[in-house]
């Protein structure tokens, strides 16, 4: 019989000799004045923040063998913790400036260090304030383009691109990703959850076709394996600056279900938690310049995207890889950002974790919200294959959201 020896989880009181006993991470920081906090609010994992007297900081994350939001009920592997390093290491080869200062993985306790960003905050809380962060979706659209290409056959040999594939298998989560995006919401599962008002518009989804579509954009997400993604990019994946005069627009961090899958998946889940601050800024009738920013963000990821993309073009190891190729890549590559844009802002208001753009509205604009979100993610879907540019997205969401 095999006996696992549990890893000790960190708590509050244990940081600091554990800090103490990393020489690495210690010479960063002052131990003896040092204040540590779990701040922690995603789904998954602990997070602490730990700041000395100097203002110096750093974080540490250590993965939980369990699913946070739900409990020891749902063990989940702390294994996931290698996949987020694994997201360090080739975004510190590729884009080192959208990401915190990665101090690395200690393997055996399963935690990462990183950079305290304690000066930025979570994007999609500054999208809830109705907050503009300038050049924010370009940063990220830049990100997803350099990380994209550099891991992929564009920019590795074939060969060492399935090495790379095999060693970024991430079987758990891109699991719950499958179920909690792909399958749940279209189905009777038991962890959905949706406002009584809400039971015809989420019952409509199953009807007319669009579980043909869902099928189609799953079937990618498992088989399309491109490029090492991050997996989990919504806003809540992204930190922006709380002040003016910082020179990199935004971050990104939660790699943990990093898997080498289809690159239009990051793009997609940005685009799809834009909705979800477009939807929610139309019905608390944020202004008009918000909105006009809110809806220009698709294009702002795309277009930074699209030109990282052809500037690394050049460098591509295979010539095969034409210039004619390329275009058509990319066109497929907007496709399906839609398709799985639209799924991912489905999936938070019928399936299991929910985003607070919308779950911290008053009852009544809870509702329009979700309304606005199901409605729009649906004709995104279906029509994705008609949307050539940004802009046709741009007035299809428009249409959908009753802006101008
Ligand atoms: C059980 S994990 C729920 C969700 O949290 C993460 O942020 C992912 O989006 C996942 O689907
Ligand atoms: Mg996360």
């Amino acid at each position: 019989m095999t006996t696992v020896t549990p890893i000790p989880v960190l708590t509050v009181e244990s940081v600091p000799g554990y800090l103490a006993a990393r020489d690495d991470l210690a010479a960063l920081i002052d131990l003896g004045s040092i204040t540590v906090r779990e701040i922690g609010d995603g789904n998954l994992n602990l997070v602490f923040v730990v700041q000395d007297a100097a203002g110096r900081g750093l974080v540490l994350k250590q993965s939980l063998p369990y699913v946070r939001m739900v409990g020891e009920s749902w063990p989940l592997s702390q294994d996931r913790i290698l996949a987020e390093a694994r997201g360090y290491d080739a975004a510190v080869a590729h884009s080192p400036d959208t990401i915190p200062t990665y101090h690395g993985l200690d393997h055996a306790r399963r935690i990462i260090a990183l950079e305290d960003l304690s000066g930025w905050t979570v994007w999609r809380r500054a999208l809830n304030d109705g907050l503009v962060a300038p050049g924010a979706a370009a940063a990220v659209g830049r990100h997803v383009a350099r990380v994209g290409f550099g891991t992929s056959a564009f920019a590795l040999s074939s060969d060492a691109v399935k090495l790379a594939t095999a060693g970024a298998i991430n079987v758990d989560l891109c699991k719950i990703t499958e179920d909690l995006v792909f399958t749940q919401p279209y189905t009777d599962h038991p962890d959905n959850a949706w406002v009584p008002e809400l039971d015809r518009d989420v019952l409509a989804l199953r009807e007319g076709g669009l579980v043909d579509e869902i099928a189609d954009l799953k079937h990618r997400f498992v088989t399309h394996a491109e490029a090492l993604v991050h997996g989990d990019l919504h806003t809540g994946s992204i930190f922006v600056p709380t002040s003016a005069g910082t020179s990199v627009p935004a971050k990104v961090f939660d790699l943990e279900f990093g898997f080498y899958g289809p690159i239009a998946f990051d793009l997609g889940a940005l685009f799809g938690n834009v909705l979800l601050a477009q939807s929610r800024a139309v019905v608390l009738e944020h202004s008009e310049e918000f909105q006009s920013w809110l809806a220009g963000l698709v294009r702002e990821a795309w277009e930074a995207f699209e030109q990282e993309f052809r500037a690394l073009w050049p460098t591509r190891v295979d010539p095969s890889y034409t210039d004619a190729f390329l275009d058509r890549w990319l066109w497929q590559t907007f496709t399906d950002a839609i398709g799985f844009g639209g799924a991912k802002a489905i999936r938070r208001i019928v399936g299991l974790a929910k985003a607070s753009d919308i779950e911290s509205l008053e009852p009544a604009e809870h509702v329009a919200a979700a309304r606005l979100v199901l409605t729009t993610a649906r004709a995104w879907i279906e029509h994705r294959a008609e949307l050539d540019t940004p802009d046709d997205l741009a007035r299809l969401t428009a249409d959908f959201l009753g802006r101008a």
